[in-house]
């Protein structure tokens, strides 16, 4: 069985989940595709990319990440950072012809994406970008239902992706909160992943109507390091502005026809990461919440009439990636699952030579609706969504 060498740049939140995947994933799939092997890691100074190293399993570290494009060795290289760094480094990988997987948002404009896009076109290697919560199997096996016609021709999608992490105006004005370094918000951060989740069930998106503000204007500074995620707060240090936007609602028009809205924000006090969508078709309705992740409910046209309603379906064996996953249903689908099929299916396009979704086309596209609802928002009219050439 082949081995491939990954080197990780970013030791923070991602850093753990992927390294958590590589190691994780030969031991639900089997046979891999491929071995990843951990070999070195990057951080932002030496004793983090030491500690990185340490943690995660890696072989070696770095201080410099273009160690690890610059090295022969390498195969994957895996952008793990805040969203200033994702372009840099996801051209220079590509110019030194190794695999890239990156985390979302691809970029932090539509431009960067572009760059991006453009430089692994040219590169001709197998490029991905991280929106892991479409391999949640309850979100493939919604694919599967709506790919098989139970639920008839898709008529609306209503999505959502509320938290509250960053509710308290006192939690720290971290890189997620500084345009130069994440590029937008809420709309970057979060909203994203449900615009990767319409597009993966319903289809393209073909134009928007948004609103979006920020109810946070100053927040204290948090110099550095990972994000905490608003676990710790400094209601005396001093503040600066928050350049980015905390809130987005926005209408939605899918090229086939169907209608939809996306709501996402992360101050919405008791939710968590409510990830959720409701589908309705000619035939029937789909529910997800991923706070409720193995559970997906659905509800048949067909069905008697005394007996119509949701029902919940539990995912296990019978349902995508059940043979690799746990034994009976309803064991418990975690985020660390959602992150080991994604790599598995990274992997497997390298081995396969093939291509896998989304990739960096799919990032790019997403950053175009992006500038579409901040257009949107600023002018209060619909605004058509440009198309990524094949
Ligand atoms: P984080 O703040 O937890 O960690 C980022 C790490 O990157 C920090 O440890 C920092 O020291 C390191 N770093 C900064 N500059 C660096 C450099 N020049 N070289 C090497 N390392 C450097 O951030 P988190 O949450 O891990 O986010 C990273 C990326 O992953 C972002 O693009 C974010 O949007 C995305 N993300 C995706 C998630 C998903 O569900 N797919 C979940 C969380 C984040
Ligand atoms: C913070 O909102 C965050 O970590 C996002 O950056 C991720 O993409 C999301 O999956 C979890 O929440």
């Amino acid at each position: 069985m082949q081995e491939l060498n990954v080197g990780l740049i970013g030791g923070g939140f991602m850093g753990k989940a992927h390294s958590l995947a590589y190691a994780a994933m030969p031991m639900f799939f089997w046979p891999a595709p491929a071995i990843p092997v951990r070999r070195i890691v990057a951080e932002a100074d030496a004793e983090l990319a030491a500690t990185a190293a340490r943690r995660f399993g890696f072989e070696r570290s770095t201080a410099d990440w273009r160690e690890i494009i610059e090295d022969p060795d390498i195969h994957v290289v895996d952008i793990a950072t805040p969203n200033n760094l994702h372009a840099e480094a996801a051209i220079a990988a590509a110019r030194a012809g190794k695999h890239i997987i990156c985390e979302k948002p691809l970029a932090r404009t539509s431009e960067e994406a572009k760059a991006m896009y453009d430089a692994v076109k040219d590169a001709g290697i197998v490029h991905m970008v991280a929106f892991n919560y479409r391999r949640t199997p309850a979100v493939m096996l919604a694919r599967k239902y709506i790919e098989e016609g139970a639920i008839g021709k898709i008529l609306s999608f209503r999505g959502t992706y509320l938290q509250d992490w960053s509710a308290d105006p006192d939690s720290p004005l971290s890189w997620r909160f500084q345009k130069s370094i994440a590029g937008s918000g809420t709309l970057g951060d979060i909203a994203t992943h449900v615009i990767d989740m319409a597009r993966y069930l319903v289809g393209e998106i073909a134009s928007v109507n948004a609103m979006m503000t920020t109810w946070i204007p100053d927040r204290p500074v948090q110099s550095g390091g990972a994000d905490l995620l608003g676990t710790s707060k400094d209601s005396d240090g001093p503040r600066a502005e928050v350049d980015v936007d905390d809130e987005v609602i926005t209408m939605l028009r899918f090229a086939d026809g169907a209608i939809g809205s996306l709501e996402a924000t992360r101050n919405a006090y008791g939710r968590n990461n409510f990830i959720t969508f409701e589908i309705h078709g000619t035939e029937g309705s789909i529910h997800f919440n991923y706070e409720r992740r193995d559970e997906l409910q659905v509800c048949f046209a067909a069905d008697d009439p005394d007996r119509r309603g949701f029902r919940t379906v539990y995912t296990g064996p019978a349902h995508p990636c059940g043979d690799a996953l746990w034994p009976i249903p309803a064991l418990g689908i975690g985020y660390g699952e959602t992150k080991i099929i994604e790599a598995h299916d990274f992997f497997k396009a390298i081995v396969e030579g093939g291509a896998v979704s989304p990739n960096f086309a799919d990032g790019y596209q997403i950053a175009l609706i992006d500038d579409a609802i901040v257009e949107s928002a600023a002018s209060g009219s619909w605004v058509e969504v440009p198309t990524v050439e094949g």
